[in-house]
């Protein structure tokens, strides 16, 4: 009995190894071709595709922008984010409960990434899973929306600790659920001191102005000459 164990153990870090290496690749790839690539990671429902599809549309405009998004079935994430007229793909996971480098590189497949500035990458909604999946991705998202409680990054440390930028979304709501934007902030910082964070609505106008800024900020380091 007592060799099971082991072996589940050395399985599933072969398995992350092989991750790692191709999330570098991926990385590399990226960097090679001056794309500024962002995840998005959070619970079931806490507003990726909501949040995802505003800043298709706006950063359209400006940028070559595309997206891939992650589900365990159905395309309807994909068919909202058509709407921003963005290029769209859809990856459906079937049992697994997040994105992958390779899940990633197979869909990127058929894609001229020199065609692309920023490309975005919605994870399945999961504060478990992709925390341990390194997708090549240049930022990492965390999303909490303010009613599914302040003291979420405490309960989910590792998803939080991973991440770059911590945005509190729904916030339209947080009166109505009394969220304690101070408890939240507190948690947040416990487990990734530092980390910075903004708020967004996705039904309010200019509601995604904060998240907006940021990244045109980090896109615009990314292109300065060194
Ligand atoms: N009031 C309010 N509702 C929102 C906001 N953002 C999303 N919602 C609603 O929350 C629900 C879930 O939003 P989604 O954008 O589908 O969330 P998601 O994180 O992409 O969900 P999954 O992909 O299933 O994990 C939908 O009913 C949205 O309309 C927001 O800023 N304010
Ligand atoms: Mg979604």
């Amino acid at each position: 009995m007592t060799v099971i164990v082991p072996r589940l153990v050395e399985v599933r870090q072969n398995v992350l190894k092989r991750n790692d290496l191709l999330a570098r690749a991926l990385r590399e790839r990226f960097a090679r071709a001056g794309v500024y690539v962002v995840s998005l990671v959070s619970s079931p429902g806490a507003g990726k595709t909501a949040l995802l599809e505003q800043l298709l549309t706006t950063l359209r405009a400006r940028y070559r922008v595309a997206a891939l998004v992650g589900d365990l079935a159905t395309d309807n994430d994909a068919e909202r984010l058509a709407r921003s007229q963005a290029p769209v793909k859809q990856i459906t996971t079937g049992t697994v409960c997040h994105l992958d480098a390779e899940m990633v590189e197979r869909a990127l497949e058929d894609w001229d990434l020199d065609a692309l500035d920023v490309l975005f990458i919605e994870n399945v909604g999961n504060l478990v899973c992709p925390a341990s999946y390194d997708l090549g991705e240049s930022l990492r998202c965390v999303l909490m929306s303010v009613t599914e409680g302040e003291d979420k990054p405490r309960k989910y440390p590792t998803i939080f600790h991973g991440a770059d930028l911590a945005v509190l979304t729904k916030i339209d709501l947080a009166d109505a659920v009394e969220f304690d934007r101070g408890a939240a902030l507190a948690s947040i910082q416990a487990v990734r001191p530092g980390m910075p964070v903004v708020t967004a609505s996705a039904r309010r106008p200019n509601g995604t102005a904060e998240v907006l800024a940021f990244l045109e900020g980090r896109i615009a380091g990314m292109r300065a000459p060194a």
